[in-house]
């Protein structure tokens, strides 16, 4: 994991100020109880210029996960859409990850924070190969891990929410301190969920399924275009609960989100999925979504913004 270097500017409610004096106050109402949302976003050089991956649909999410919480963010989605834009070019960044954060801020604590200002807050920096280098290629090892994924009758678990994150971070601990490279969620019915950051994906007989979006999972933005871009390339795509014995036994496994893109997944538990490698459809799929990214596929231009 690759440290902060303290150098540019973040977009701090409306102005940019210098990295180092993004601060907040100690009894800020988001620091105590979670009570913020973000977004990942990732955008890509290109021999066209440097773009950005499907801005309108993380800004939209952005909003609705602040509207889960009554939140207002008090700039309108072009507003956020053109400070996004604005924070990449400030710092001169090429292909970057940005991170936008609006949370409750400082005015009274107490578990309702109707009342307290809603800070804004857009950072971006390179973040590179979030599972590591050799991810893509080479794929991970996972493990199931011992807690499971929020369930939808405690927290709305389809939106980006900072307190919703402690379910990952216990996932990401557990897999970690137990030596492998990332954590698998089972939903609290059992059925295989998700990635603390990722979602996830599986291959059997050439037909590729995903746990649906109404289950316990974070429908992410990744997870749309890839069942897009294999439903176009002609693969069939169901989304359907998902046992881990199905998992387990599947030909092919890979995790899909901003941070960790594409990555084949080659052992779960000490289970070799399929052959251990990248499989064929990954392989696919993983070439349309890079070109895809890369300004290469004409079809998807319409995902990518210029910057
Ligand atoms: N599930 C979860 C729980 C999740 O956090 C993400 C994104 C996804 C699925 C994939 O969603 P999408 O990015 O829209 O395809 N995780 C973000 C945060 C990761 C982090 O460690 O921080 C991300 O990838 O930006």
């Amino acid at each position: 994991m690759s440290s902060f270097t303290d150098k540019g500017k973040i977009w701090y409610n409306g102005i940019f100020v210098d990295w180092k004096d993004a601060k907040v106050h100690v009894l800020s109402h988001g620091l105590h109880y979670g009570s913020g949302v973000f977004e990942g976003i990732r955008c890509y050089s290109t021999d066209n210029g440097s773009f950005i991956f499907r801005l309108k649909e993380h800004v939209d999410r952005l909003y609705s996960s602040a509207s889960a919480y009554r939140m207002e963010i008090p700039y309108t989605k072009e507003e956020i859409g053109e400070a996004i834009k604005e924070t990449v070019r400030e710092n001169r960044l090429d292909a970057c990850y940005i991170r936008p954060l609006a949370f409750f801020g400082y005015h009274h604590l107490g578990l309702d924070p109707t009342g307290c200002p809603v800070d804004c807050v857009i950072a971006a920096w390179h973040w590179n190969a979030y599972l590591g280098k050799e991810a893509a290629e080479g794929g991970i090892r996972c493990a199931f891990s011992q807690w499971r994924r929020i369930d939808p009758a405690t927290l709305p678990v389809t939106i980006k929410a900072a307190g919703h994150y402690l379910n990952s971070i216990l996932a990401s601990l557990d897999a970690k301190g137990r030596g492998f490279d990332e954590a698998i969620l089972l939903d609290t019915k059992g059925y295989v969920a998700e990635g603390p950051g990722e979602n996830i994906f599986a291959v059997k007989d050439g037909t590729i399924y995903t746990p649906e979006a109404e289950s316990s999972i974070l429908p992410g933005i990744t997870r749309a275009s890839i069942i897009e871009l294999a439903r176009d390339i002609g693969y069939k795509v169901v989304e359907k609960q998902m046992t881990k014995e199905e998992l387990l036994s599947a030909d092919e496994a890979f995790f899909t989100g901003t941070a960790a893109e594409m990555a084949p997944i080659r052992e779960i538990d000490d289970v070799l999925i399929g052959e251990g490698k990248k499989g064929k459809v990954t392989r696919v799929l993983q070439k349309k979504f890079f070109d895809t990214l890369n300004a290469r596929e004409k079809k998807y231009m319409k995902w990518l913004e210029l910057v």
